[in-house]
């Protein structure tokens, strides 16, 4: 790992550290020795072998850059699926996700550095005179402080820590003088102006050009944010400072991180998800390692690396003990308050969390990375991706993916310290299904749903700056890079800043506070490399044999775990006293009855209920199996009922020429015609029917006739629009919206509900597109005249036949909509709630729509098991509304929501974005809880 050290031995001391320096700086050097050590385990990969894939890694992201550079620059990102710019204002809002895109040339910039490591010299050289040609940092935008930061100003930095590198070097960039920094520069004095709070907290956003308050800003109002977003300046400013001597950036970015240590909770030393700017109170009082938090610890742990300023480690070791006794539940890492860290706050992971294994391995903690890291490649190989949250038993919680890069940085760290191949084996599935599921003619898609394997437009930028750089440093060798990685660490957007900086214009201020940590006893340093007891015991098969015990984690989770038990008690017949379908939270019989068996209520601050068995506290054996049992029948109970209440969303998939199954949009269901789920596919020949709303008898019926009809949404009934066209013939119908704009990224899906009458009648599949991705097909109706469509519950393998003739035509290429191969299968889906929705253009159909309450349990019916696996007697489970999930809240096939819904999942990208999905779950939550009352 290049986080410390370049090449001195393991043990020797780093030059000007303290001797704390050693805890980390050491760790590095460790793992380097342990790659050449590994003799057995998983089959070694050969040099070849290696080649082959670093080969393949730089021709993906050719594709991925060659395309964004054709035809997006100097839009801040690539839409893949369109083939165009996303440039901030023409499309819809999707609210904080968009505030990464100040109309800078975002993905140029962030690209900069993977650029020198992947060894594409001349085109680095040719990115920096585009960046310095034609960026403006002066635009009047509103962006994320600590996106701009760690992307836009870590991506000059990493920019310029490279340049003079290859300057020095002789042959690249001799014409180089600094432009990147001075350019860095002005961005941080642009930034700076967001710190001016009485905490030195900086307000989360800032204008550009008016920077913050003044009317013209439009932000300054704020008073949250992120602690992600507050504390990971301090590598970005440092660096700044000491790269220009100008200490001013360091000394604010300092400030900002000793008001995080202060507000501390100080009993537990955990840190909330969000605080006030002004006050300093949490206002947020969950804490867990991944969304809101995580760059936080990454940057205590990285600054003490770069900076040799032992207090950041002291800070970070004080937290990581608390992360160990309290968050950690191996291989979980669970959410918990920070007044009662006991407590679990969520039942459910974010796929942010992945990079904790790898900052596990700086720390010189391996055996947690590598159980971690394990559990979450299940999750991965269970649905071809991390979904952005996975509950305790491994189901998608939200469903997207937006090709984040942490697991692949884990991986890459873990193969650093181990020299495992399997870690390798695990690299080469993360490109195998890169390629399968996301790649697109024009780039790489973010997946809009892990289960269907439907796409999103939307191709990140922290997926050129990060993915690419882990995988291809993943199976590099020494010889492969131009410069030495170990001289560098990276920041959290994988920038690259030299570790000489340590040593730079290093004049500011430390505010002393060694007196106010935490005497911590000497098991809290058991973790710190170096400990080559823990590390590596004299065997090479150390890393398997902590995986060993975890292969099986995600199948045999704990509901598996529980039904075992169940199997085993119900054999000879005994049911518990209480059975979970009569259980009612307001019952103070039952409640007793619950105590016995040792379940506890507890009432969460959103009225919701929280069911937890500690079979410990049961008054006896038996009444411990008993609430056992209940526990069970309670997860049976809901699974039944999310069975018969979930329509999950749809595929469809454009199979013929030139797309060849690589285009796959995100549909809604409708609870009437041929399910999809049950039955195979619907593979057919598009046709527009006429009328275009399908509203009467279809004029064209020779048209529609045999093939799958097209629609406008509007003036009538789904069911009618669906009777029509099956009248005339039709196959299969796709109802396109006709709000024009509108998207599945933005906006949430829904079933198309009947007409409240018998609508057995109705045989074909009917299938919903938002107007976005219904223009997806009309542009290729228009391009190609002939489009075949696959309708079905996820996207499938394309045919074997069709792959030569897409792989022939890769090399083409790439007019806007047009798409090849590559399809999907494999994806387990799992029921995906969706709202319903009657046909909605008619205000007298609202009063169709499928309405009914929730299930009556008033806040008691557990639905999700939400034990860890490995069950050891406590399995925690929640009521139904407890999963908060996109697709959860989508699914409530109870509640049948207004066409005003809001979207319950913004994507994540980022943490405000983060943020916001959470506030916004939990306004859906809210919104539910009401509507739930109403019914
Ligand atoms: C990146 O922008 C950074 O790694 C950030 O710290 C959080 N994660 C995103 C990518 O997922």
């Amino acid at each position: 790992m290049s986080e410390a050290g370049g090449d001195r031995g393991c043990g020797s001391p780093a030059p000007q550290r303290a001797p704390w320096s050693l805890v980390a700086t050491t760790a590095a050097l460790c793992l380097v020795t342990a790659t050449s050590m590994w003799t057995a385990g998983a089959a070694p990969m050969t040099r070849e072998e290696k080649q082959k894939l670093g080969n393949q890694v730089l021709e993906m992201f050719d594709h991925a850059y060659g395309n964004y550079m054709e035809h997006a620059y100097p839009a801040d990102e690539l839409m893949p699926l369109t083939c165009r710019g996303r440039i901030r204002g023409e499309e819809p809002s999707r609210g904080d996700v968009d505030d990464a895109l100040g109309k800078f040339s975002l993905t140029l910039i962030d690209s900069l550095d993977t650029l020198v490591v992947l060894n594409k010299t001349k085109e680095f050289e040719d990115a920096v005179k585009k960046v310095l040609r034609d960026v403006n940092l002066d635009n009047d935008v509103v962006v994320s402080v600590f996106e701009t930061n760690i992307r836009v100003l870590g991506g000059l930095l990493g920019g310029h820590s490279l340049a003079i590198m290859l300057k020095e070097k002789g042959e690249y960039m001799q014409w180089y003088n600094d432009e990147l920094l001075q350019m860095a520069k002005q961005l941080g004095y642009k930034l700076l102006p967001a710190f001016n709070t009485t905490s030195g907290l900086p307000y989360p956003r800032i204008n550009l050009k008016f920077g913050i308050r003044k009317p013209e800003a439009r932000t300054g109002t704020e008073t949250d944010t992120c602690t992600a977003c507050a504390g990971t300046l301090i590598l970005e400013f440092a660096a700044l400072s000491r790269f220009t001597g100008a200490t001013i950036f360091e000394e604010y970015a300092r400030k900002a991180l000793d008001f995080l240590w202060e507000k501390r909770q100080r009993s537990s030393n955990l840190v909330g998800v969000t605080i006030n700017i002004h006050t300093g109170d949490w206002v947020r009082k969950d804490s867990g390692v991944g969304a809101g938090i995580d760059s936080y610890y990454e940057y205590l742990l990285k600054a003490y690396v770069l900076l040799g300023d032992d207090s950041f480690l002291e800070r970070f070791n004080t937290h990581y003990d608390a992360i160990m006794r309290y968050i950690s539940q191996p291989p979980l890492l669970l959410d918990v308050h920070i007044h009662k860290p006991m407590l679990n706050a969520r039942t459910w992971m974010d796929a942010l969390l992945a990079f904790f294994p790898g900052l596990q391995v700086l720390k010189g903690d391996i055996r947690p990375a590598i159980e971690t890291h394990e559990m979450l490649y299940q999750v991965i190989k269970k649905h071809n991706f991390l979904p952005e949250a996975f509950t305790t038993d491994f189901r998608v919680h939200w469903a997207q993916h937006p090709l984040r890069p942490e697991f692949a940085e884990s991986t890459y760290f873990l193969y650093k310290a181990t020299g495992d191949p399997y870690y390798l084996e695990v690299g080469k599935t993360l490109i195998e299904n890169l390629n399968k599921y996301a790649r697109v003619p024009c780039g790489f898609a973010a997946m809009k749903d892990v289960r269907t394997g439907s796409h999103e437009d939307r191709m990140d930028s922290f997926f050129l700056a990060e993915m690419f750089k882990y995988l291809y440093l993943l199976f590099a060798d020494k010889e492969d890079i131009i410069f030495d990685i170990e001289d560098y660490i990276f920041t959290t957007e994988a920038h690259l800043l030299p570790l000489w900086l340590s040593t730079t214009n290093h004049s500011v201020s430390k505010k002393s506070t060694t007196s106010e940590y935490i005497e911590l006893d000497d098991s809290n340093f058991d973790w710190t490399c170096p400990n080559t007891q823990i590390l590596f015991p004299n065997d090479p098969l150390y890393a398997q044999s902590i995986r060993e015990p975890l292969k099986n984690v995600v199948d045999k989770s704990c509901p598996r775990g529980v039904i075992r038990v169940r199997e085993e008690s119900f054999r000879s017949g005994s049911r518990p006293p209480l059975r979970a379908r009569d259980f009612m939270a307001t019952n103070p019989e039952h409640l007793e009855i619950l105590k016995k068996m040792g379940v506890s209520l507890i009432h969460l601050k959103d009225g919701r209920v929280q069911l937890v068995q500690h079979a410990i506290q049961a008054a006896s054996s038996i009444d411990a199996e008993d609430g056992l049992r209940f526990m069970q029948e309670m997860i049976e109970l809901s699974s039944q009922q999310q069975k018969e209440q979930q329509l999950p969303p749809r595929a469809v998939q454009i199979v013929s020429h030139p797309f060849f199954g690589r285009v796959v949009l995100t549909a809604g269901p409708a609870q009437f015609g041929l399910d999809l789920s049950k039955h195979k596919e619907t593979r057919g020949f598009v046709a527009s029917s006429k009328p275009y709303n399908g509203c009467s008898e279809l004029t064209n019926p020779e048209a529609v006739m045999g093939k799958i009809a097209l629609l406008l949404r509007g003036q009538c009934m789904f069911a009618e629009k669906a009777r029509n066209i099956q009248n005339a013939g039709a196959i299969g119908g796709i109802v396109i919206d006709d709000n024009e704009g509108s998207s599945s990224d933005t906006a949430p899906l829904f079933q198309m509900a009947g007409d409240g009458k018998d609508t057995d009648d109705i045989k074909i599949p009917m299938l919903f597109l938002f107007s976005k991705e219904g223009s997806i097909i009309l542009d290729a109706i228009r391009e190609y005249e002939e489009v075949e469509v696959l309708l079905s519950d996820k996207a499938k393998d394309r045919d074997p036949e069709t792959e030569n003739e897409s792989q022939n035509q890769s090399a083409e290429q790439t007019t806007p909509g047009s798409q090849e191969v590559d399809l999907v299968d494999g994806a387990s889906p799992e029921d995906s709630p969706l709202n319903s929705h009657p046909e909605s253009s008619s205000p007298a159909a609202t009063d169709s729509a499928t309405a009914s309450a929730s299930p009556s349990q008033q806040n008691s019916d557990p639905t999700e098991n939400h034990g860890p696996p490995g069950f050891d007697g406590e399995c925690t489970y929640l009521d139904e509304d407890e999963e908060q999930s996109e697709t959860e809240e989508d699914s409530n096939p109870n509640v049948s929501w207004g066409k005003e819904a809001q979207p319950m999942h913004p994507i994540l990208a980022n943490w405000n974005e983060d943020m916001e999905a959470i506030e916004m779950m939990e306004k859906e939550m809210e919104k539910r809880e009401m509507m739930k009352g109403e019914l």
